[in-house]
């Protein structure tokens, strides 16, 4: 019978019992409880009244879909109530949620991507939720702008993969685990410990309808991908969802890189900073790949703006290297 560890002593087993440990147990499990609900929602997504639009439209005026809004409401509300947590934003709603009432005891800073892929639920394709959380360091007054911080804040980040299983892959600055739900007792149980890229990049992520508008570094490099070998000589492999989280668990897993460039019609690319981009690249360096914007790492990009957006190239470690020399036409 394998040990069986929860979240919970997973935690405790990394951090100790130091204070930490405790703040870190208490606010990811705000996060899993919320997961267990998108899960049990988006699994009955067909059959109950929660498919399709609301009909608005949010900051990046990509419409919101039903569960989008419903997944971001849970997350906040939870979250909210953790005196802890001393502010939240999320993908979905403008402007950062101050929590002025926790200013003496809340030392967290929460970034949430609610549903990413959400277009993907009503075909019926895994979607995800990505969170991030950065510590306030002293515990201070959160000054306006002092709640945009860059990746050297992360003190934990993960992403709840909706699929054929229901998973929580994070890292707290010990390595990537992956635990998986299970439904008949409500506990994520360690499936994956110790998560890292293996030694061979034989996917590339990439959506090739925009190939017309990238630039001529990245088209030679998408065109030579077609004829490379990865190290077990075999040809590399396409594969792209539409879900970020998806796709980079599949890289994770497997082996490859997920690549979101900017191109001629947007420059700053579609994806997130703070949502995305910054979560996602704490998890690849963990897990020992490596993520940038095409000319520096995602981790040391000083955020501007809280919607702010990023070319997001993040993978294999060595395979974004030789990326990165290719799209400065080395
Ligand atoms: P496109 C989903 O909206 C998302 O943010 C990522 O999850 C996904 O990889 C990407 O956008 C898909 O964007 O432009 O290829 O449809």
């Amino acid at each position: 019978m394998p040990k069986l560890v929860n979240l919970t002593a997973h935690l405790l087993e990394q951090h100790g019992h130091d204070p930490t440990s405790r703040d870190l147990a208490a606010i990811i499990n705000q996060v899993v409880f919320a997961s267990k609900l998108i899960s049990r929602d988006i699994n009955k997504a067909g059959l109950a009244d929660i498919l399709g639009s609301t009909g608005q439209f949010n900051v990046q005026a990509e419409e919101v879909q039903k569960l989008d809004a419903h997944a971001n409401q849970l997350l906040v509300e939870l979250l909210s109530g953790w005196p802890r947590v001393r502010a939240i934003g999320s993908e979905e709603i403008d402007a950062i949620i101050d929590l002025p009432e926790h200013k003496n005891t809340g030392c967290y800073v929460i970034m949430l991507d609610p549903l990413d892929g959400s277009s993907n639920i009503d075909v019926n394709v895994s979607v995800g939720t990505i969170f991030s959380i950065f510590k306030i360091e002293p515990c201070a007054r959160l000054t306006k702008k002092q709640y945009l911080l860059g990746g050297d804040w992360v003190t934990a980040a993960g992403y709840v993969l909706y699929g054929s299983s229901t998973m929580l892959v994070f890292s707290s600055g010990y390595g990537v685990h992956g635990f998986t739900l299970d439904p008949s007792i409500g506990e994520f149980l360690l499936s994956h410990p110790h998560l890292r890229f293996p030694d061979k990049s034989s996917v590339y992520s990439i959506n090739e309808a925009y190939s017309p508008r990238w630039s001529e570094e990245l088209r030679g490099y998408i065109d030579q991908a077609k004829t490379d070998r990865d190290v077990t000589g075999k040809p590399k492999k396409a594969r792209y969802i539409g879900s970020l989280v998806s796709d980079f668990h599949r890289n994770l897993l497997t082996g490859g890189v997920y690549l979101y460039p900017g191109d001629a019609a947007a420059p700053q690319g579609k994806l997130r900073l703070m949502f995305e981009a910054i979560p996602m690249a704490f998890l690849a360096h963990q897990a020992g790949g490596r993520a940038s914007d095409g000319r520096r790492p995602i981790l040391e990009l000083r955020p501007r703006e809280l919607h702010q957006r990023t070319p997001l190239y993040i993978g294999d470690r060595r395979e974004i290297a030789h990326l990165e020399k290719v799209l400065a036409g080395a």
